[in-house]
Formats: C-alpha cells, structure tokens, sequence
C-alpha cells in the first residue's frame, strides 16, 4: 500500500484527490488547518472513526507556515508521493495579503522540499507541486507560435500570487536538479467543479443562475467579463496530478484543455441552462445583462418545476451588473494552454469539455438550493 500526504486537503482539488487515491488503496493523510468553525465539508464523507480497523484516511492539523510541524508531519508519515496543494489560492486576495502568501504559497513549498531532505527522504519520497497558469500572465507574446502556453513559454505573473508561485515552481525544479529528488511541477490552468470555492468567478455566477432563477436574489455583480480562461474539470485535472508522479523521470507539465473561453459567455452558458437568453447593453463599467426571454421548457427540464412569479418579475430587468471592486490592480486577460505533452507522455484523457462543465456545477446549484 503507497502513503500519500496531501495539504491543501480540505480545499477543491484536495477533496478530489484523496478521493482519487483511496480509489487507488492508497493510505492517505491529510493535513488540515485549526479553524473557529468547521472546515472539512469537501472531505466529510470521507472521515474514518480512528478507532476502527483498516484505517486508510487520516488528518493531521498543520500549517504550512510551520516548519516544525511540516518537519513532524512528514517523519510520522514516511510519505511515498506528496501533493502540496496548500495555499492561499485567490489572486484577488493575493493583492490585500502579499506577504502572507509569499510565506504560504511560495516559502510553504521550500518547507516541504527541506523536511523531506532534513528526514533523508529525497530517494523515497516524490513530491507534486501545484504550478498555476497564472505564472504565464499577462504576455501574450510569451506564446508559442501556435498561440498557446506551454511547458517552454517563459513566466510574466502578475499578481502576488503569481510572484509568490514562480517562487513554488523554480525551488521545485532546483531542489529535482541539486539533490536528485523527484520533485514535479503540474503548471494546471484554471479548473473548476460543484466544489469550488464560492468567490472564484465559475463557482459565484453558477451559484448566483440557480438563485436567480429560483427567485432568491436579483442580481449578479461582476468585475472583468472579458477576461479568457481555460476552464477544465477538477476531477480530470487530480488524475494528471497523480500521473505526473507515476512517470519514470520527474519533469514539469502543463495540464489545460486547449480551449480559452470568455468570463461573460460562461455567464451566458450558466444561464441558458436554466433556459434564460440575455442581452448585453453597454460598455465597461456601464455593461449590464438584461433578462429578455425565459425558455420554459428548458427551465422546467433544469428545476423539476414551473417558472416561479418572482423569477417573470426579472424579465427586461439587468441581472447582471459590473462592480469595479472585482476589478484586479493587474489582469491577466487571456490564458490558453497547450496539454500536446501531459496527454502524449502523461496518456492524460479529460472527460469533461467546458459543456460538461457547466451541466454539472449547474445541477449541483439547483439540488442545493431547492
Ligand atoms: P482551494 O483554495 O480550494 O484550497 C486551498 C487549500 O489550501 C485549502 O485546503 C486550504 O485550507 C489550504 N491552505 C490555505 N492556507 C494554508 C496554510 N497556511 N497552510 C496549510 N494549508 C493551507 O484551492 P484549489 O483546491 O482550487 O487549488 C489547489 C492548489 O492548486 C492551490 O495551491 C492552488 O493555488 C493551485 N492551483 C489551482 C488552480 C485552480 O484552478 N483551482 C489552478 C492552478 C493551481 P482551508 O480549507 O483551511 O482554507
Ligand atoms: P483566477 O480565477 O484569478 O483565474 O485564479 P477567478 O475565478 O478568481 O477569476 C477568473 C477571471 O474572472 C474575472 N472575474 C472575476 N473573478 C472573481 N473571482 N470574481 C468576480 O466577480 C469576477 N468577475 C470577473 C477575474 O478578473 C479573472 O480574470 C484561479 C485560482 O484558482 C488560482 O489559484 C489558480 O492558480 C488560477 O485560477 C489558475
């Protein structure tokens, strides 16, 4: 049976690959972080009473700005593969709490990498590090000739998070190069699922389709709908995760689906499933989506039921508002990957298109908020 550690457990990707890997009978911990209230929801149904036999989940509480505890961690749990998901992962939040994301999400992956080599662990242990397309950023000249990034595009990040990632990346790769560790970046760009995180833009505008078709609020507000991303499904994205650590070689992969897609027509998909067409009206900050026709068969199809008073309330109303709030000090206005390497040497086949995508977060808004 193979040990895995995984931090960042209790977030969207961690839920899914813990899933992954006990599928696969691999004993895994996890480690998460004391908070006032609960915040293990992605992985209740996983939780094992510790008592019992056959235990094959377990959590451990941490925090990856503690060395000693990362130090500890790691020797109780002689991990063979570890996935160091851990991060303050919103590049927004990145620009009000620099500092502490440079220490979580960059000096947090040297902490990792140095346990495993205080421990004497460097030929035993494999080690994910969670790469992000925001390390390209904002040039797109960067491209390859054929207009996508890919594992030789150089990095421009633009955002604290980005700069503090660029750090996770290149200690990774040095730390693979000085002392022959099998350390690996997967440079994933944006996935998306039922479980992400509510203030990332996917999760907040199939959220806010289901209310606003069900007649539990009146209003999306948004920041920059022209922005593009390559949008995939977490659960495709944390099988690569595990393939990138299977390989005979440790190397660095960009995981993406080929596809870039703007902010306002994932808007329009989310909405259309619900069976609403929207118009759009101005420029900027002026910009507004208005309600102009419900399809009631499609909304019947989408929430078992007939199209409700208050929902009719909205027709020729703006549901859909700029807030210069979610605007960025700095973009990234387009990313686009090239997955030609993870799927030829990786095998690496994704399930969902962006279709699928949106089909299966908008379902799991509506069953919660019927
Ligand atoms: P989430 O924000 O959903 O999860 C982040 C996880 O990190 C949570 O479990 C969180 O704990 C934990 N965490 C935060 N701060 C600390 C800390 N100081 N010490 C230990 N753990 C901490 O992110 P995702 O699951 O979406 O992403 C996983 C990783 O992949 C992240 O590193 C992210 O930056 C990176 N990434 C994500 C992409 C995406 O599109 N989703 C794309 C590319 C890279 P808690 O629940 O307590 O907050
Ligand atoms: P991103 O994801 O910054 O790409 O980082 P996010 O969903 O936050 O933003 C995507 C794009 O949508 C625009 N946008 C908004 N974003 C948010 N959050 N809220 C809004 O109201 C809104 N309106 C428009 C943004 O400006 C942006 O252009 C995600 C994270 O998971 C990172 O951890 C990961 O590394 C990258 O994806 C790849």
């Amino acid at each position: 049976m193979k040990t895995a550690l995984i931090t960042g457990i209790t977030g969207q990707d961690g839920s899914y690959l813990a899933e992954l890997l006990l599928e696969k009978g691999y004993m895994v911990h996890g480690i998460k972080r004391r908070a006032s209230s609960f915040n293990t929801q992605r992985i209740d149904h996983l939780y094992q009473d510790q008592h019992e036999n056959h235990v094959n989940f377990k959590l451990h509480y941490g925090d990856l700005t503690d060395s000693t505890n990362i130090i500890r961690i790691i020797q109780e749990v002689q991990p063979d593969e570890i996935y160091n998901l851990g991060a303050m992962s919103h590049v927004k939040v990145s620009f009000d709490s620099p500092e502490y994301v440079a220490n979580v999400d960059g000096i947090g992956t040297l902490r990792i990498l140095e346990a495993v080599r205080i421990l004497g662990l460097e030929k035993k242990t494999r080690i994910y590090q969670a790469s992000t397309s925001e390390l390209y950023g904002g040039m797109p000249e960067n491209k390859n000739a054929a207009g996508f990034y890919d594992e030789s595009s150089p990095f421009y990040p633009r955002s604290p998070y980005g700069a503090a990632k660029i750090y996770g990346f290149w200690i990774t790769k040095n730390y693979r190069e000085a002392y022959n560790m099998f350390a690996c970046n997967g440079i994933l760009f944006n996935h998306e699922s039922p479980r992400r995180g509510e203030t990332f833009v996917t999760r907040k505008i199939t959220m806010a389709t289901a209310a606003i078709a069900l007649g539990k609020q009146d209003c999306l507000y948004l920041g920059n709908m022209n922005a593009l991303r390559d949008w995939g499904h977490a659960k495709d994205y944390v099988e690569a995760m595990w393939l990138i650590l299977q390989q005979n070689k440790p190397d660095d992969f960009v995981i993406a689906t080929g596809k870039t897609t703007k902010v306002r027509d994932f808007v329009q998909m989310s909405f259309a499933h619900v069976g609403f067409t929207i118009r759009w009206e101005g420029e900027g900050v002026n910009e507004v989506g208005i309600l102009v026709s419900v399809d009631e068969q499609k909304y019947l199809e989408a929430t078992g039921e007939a199209i409700k008073p208050l929902t009719l309330k909205l027709l020729n109303k703006e549901i859909i508002r700029v807030d210069p709030t979610y605007f960025r000090p700095t973009e990234v206005d387009l990313l686009l990957g090239d997955p030609t390497k993870s799927k030829t040497q990786l095998g690496w086949i994704p399930e969902y298109d962006l279709e699928g995508l949106v089909e299966d977060m908008m379902k799991s808004e509506i069953r919660n908020n019927l």
